[in-house]
């Protein structure tokens, strides 16, 4: 309850801001993409990260206004740096199931997408396959209106979940994250290497773009491109940056 209140308070001061990381087209080494994180920088404690608050969040039902937040700020940058010539770089925001659920969720994104009059394909939203195939009498038909819109849809942390890959036909995804537990041991779990192979092969068959997450060596980076991976994201490239340290890294990625 403790946690709860002081995120309740976090929330009226606008003690939150978003961090971006970059995300690398591999055969080009420009930048295609980044994942907008949610930071806390409290007053007192300093900067406070997404596992400290994020359960609580979902679990008191403020992921919902701490959501909100989240999109209108990811669309308002997104229109911002639009107009700054970073116009072909989408922006990617992490959804919970809470949000998934919620009804609200589909009219809010319309809303910003006028409001902030972005290309709707600027935008990416990243679930999990739990999240998605939670309750999917629901949330497919509301994704596939979205996806009509041409908002982008991500599954992420790829292959954690315990689904079966029937959702893979029944949602109407873009790109798929392979999870950085996968990424990590690339070069010397033969397990992993496969699963990240096999993952890559999926996506192309499927039609759907990928992103490998948690890249940070080169010989993980060699690896994935071998077998074909489009894009990475992670420490090699780049950690999450503050909204003034984006354009310069664009700057030298484009
Ligand atoms: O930011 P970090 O780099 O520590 O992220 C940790 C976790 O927090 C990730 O699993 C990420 O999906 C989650 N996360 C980060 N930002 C957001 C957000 O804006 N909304 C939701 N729901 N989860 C987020
Ligand atoms: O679960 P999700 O994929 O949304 O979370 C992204 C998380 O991964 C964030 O906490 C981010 O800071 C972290 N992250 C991003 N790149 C790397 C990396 O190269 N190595 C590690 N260990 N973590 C990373
Ligand atoms: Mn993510
Ligand atoms: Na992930």
């Amino acid at each position: 309850l403790h946690m709860e209140n002081h995120l309740r308070q976090a929330l009226l001061r606008e003690e939150f801001e978003l961090h971006y990381q970059p995300q690398i087209e591999i055969a080009s080494g420009r930048m295609i993409g980044m994942e907008a994180l949610v930071r806390w920088n409290h007053p007192e404690w300093g900067m406070v990260y997404p596992d400290k608050f994020i359960r609580v969040a979902e679990d008191t039902n403020l992921i919902i206004p701490l959501g909100e937040w989240v999109l209108k700020e990811a669309c308002r940058q997104i229109s911002q740096w639009s107009q700054q010539g970073l116009d072909q770089v989408c922006i990617s925001v992490n959804i919970s199931a809470r949000q998934l659920k919620s009804r609200h969720l589909f009219s809010l994104i319309d809303e910003l997408i006028a409001t902030y009059n972005i290309k709707p394909g600027m935008l990416e939203l990243e679930i999990t396959e739990s999240a998605a195939m939670d309750d999917p009498e629901q949330t497919i038909p509301r994704m596939k209106k979205l996806r009509n819109k041409g908002v982008a849809l991500a599954i992420d942390d790829f292959g954690t979940g315990y689904s079966s890959l029937s959702y893979l036909k029944l949602l109407p995804l873009t790109r798929l994250k392979i999870d950085r537990s996968f990424v990590k041991d690339i070069e010397t779990d033969p397990n992993d290497a496969a699963i990240c192979a096999a993952t890559i092969a999926l996506a192309r068959i499927l039609g759907l773009g990928l992103v490998a997450e948690g890249v940070e060596t080169e010989a993980q980076l060699e690896y994935l491109r071998a077998q074909g991976c489009d894009s990475a994201q992670g420490y090699y490239f780049s950690r999450p940056l503050p909204e003034k340290d984006i354009m310069a890294f664009f700057a030298c990625h484009q």
